[in-house]
């Protein structure tokens, strides 16, 4: 791999994800969507969770947005209030676009503890009314490729000639890279996306080969360039995730699981989800089977 990258970005800020409560007795480490760095564009939240029962994210809705569920460790049950439920278990994939409206519940679905990461990507204002639809890819389903001492799980776009299946309603790449000792990783990046690491194991050197190593549960910004730089110096295998997006470049406006781009809008989607209207009519008689014994 000759200079695929010619201008590597540098890590422009470093976030520690230190743990704090979520949902029902669930833990989060939370990077982006903390108040420091309250939106990454397209990026408005990024969790590493750790749940388990009884513990979890009972009945809840979205609206305006996308989530991103990976998971690192166990098992994660999940319903909405159309009758979709399934599993997601270790290495799997959930791709949601809540678009104008889903209800749900993520649940732990096996003993110990459930880790994962989830990510939440803006819609643009033309997409954040789209019907809610899911994409869901098996772990062994999840193209993977290997060179010199890198494998790469390919979540969304490319890398080393693998390409994800997902469709990206906001054009995203989402890469989960494992390098040996000693390995050396210039993976591009579109010019113009913002990009942010988050390490998972191990240590690594980014951007500049003679910065500091950073070690799990850390966020780091990137700065301009076309591509990302990442060094193995240590005898540890090194495992991290690199997230990509074209900036919207449009207003935020959150309201908890709401993003809309005007507070009109926030006001209609409150009215919305109280009335159960546009897109919200099936969460008036629902409640999670998961959560139906349980005292929430
Ligand atoms: C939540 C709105 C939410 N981080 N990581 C408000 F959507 C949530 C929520 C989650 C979540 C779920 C999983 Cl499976 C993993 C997460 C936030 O569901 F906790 C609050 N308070
Ligand atoms: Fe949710």
């Amino acid at each position: 791999m000759e200079n695929v990258v010619k201008e590597p970005r540098i890590v422009t800020r470093k976030f520690l994800a230190r743990p704090q409560h979520e949902g029902v007795g669930a833990i989060v480490r939370r990077s982006i969507g903390r108040f420091e760095l309250k939106y990454f564009d397209p990026f408005l939240l990024m969790d590493e969770f750790s749940v388990s029962a009884p513990a979890g994210f009972p009945d809840h809705p979205h609206r305006g947005f996308e989530t991103v569920t990976y998971m690192l460790q166990g098992c994660l049950a999940h319903e909405d209030f159309e009758g979709h439920k399934g599993t997601i278990g270790d290495g799997d994939l959930q791709w949601m676009t809540a678009g104008r409206g889903i209800v749900h519940s993520e649940m732990p679905a096996s003993q110990g503890t459930q880790k994962g990461l989830q990510l939440w990507i803006n819609l643009s204002s033309k997409h954040k009314m789209i019907d809610p639809s899911y994409q869901e890819i098996a772990s062994k389903d999840i193209p993977e490729a290997a060179k010199e001492g890198i494998k790469v799980k390919v979540i969304a776009g490319e890398a080393l000639g693998a390409k994800s299946p997902i469709y990206t309603n906001t054009p995203t790449m989402y890469l989960d890279f494992t390098l040996k000792p000693g390995a050396h990783l210039e993976q591009p990046i579109p010019i113009s996306w913002n990009a942010f690491v988050y390490v998972l194991e191990g240590k690594g050197i980014f951007g500049n080969s003679k910065s500091l190593p950073v070690t799990a549960h850390n966020l780091l910004l990137l700065g301009l360039g076309d591509g990302l730089e990442a060094w193995n110096k240590t005898s540890k295998p090194l495992r991290f995730v690199l997230v990509g997006g074209e900036p919207l470049g449009e207003p935020v406006v959150q309201f908890g699981p709401f993003v809309m781009n005007t507070q009109e809008e926030i006001d209609q989607t409150i009215e919305d989800y109280e009335n159960c209207t546009n897109g919200f009519e099936k969460a008036r008689h629902w409640r999670s089977e998961a959560t139906l014994g349980l005292d929430y």
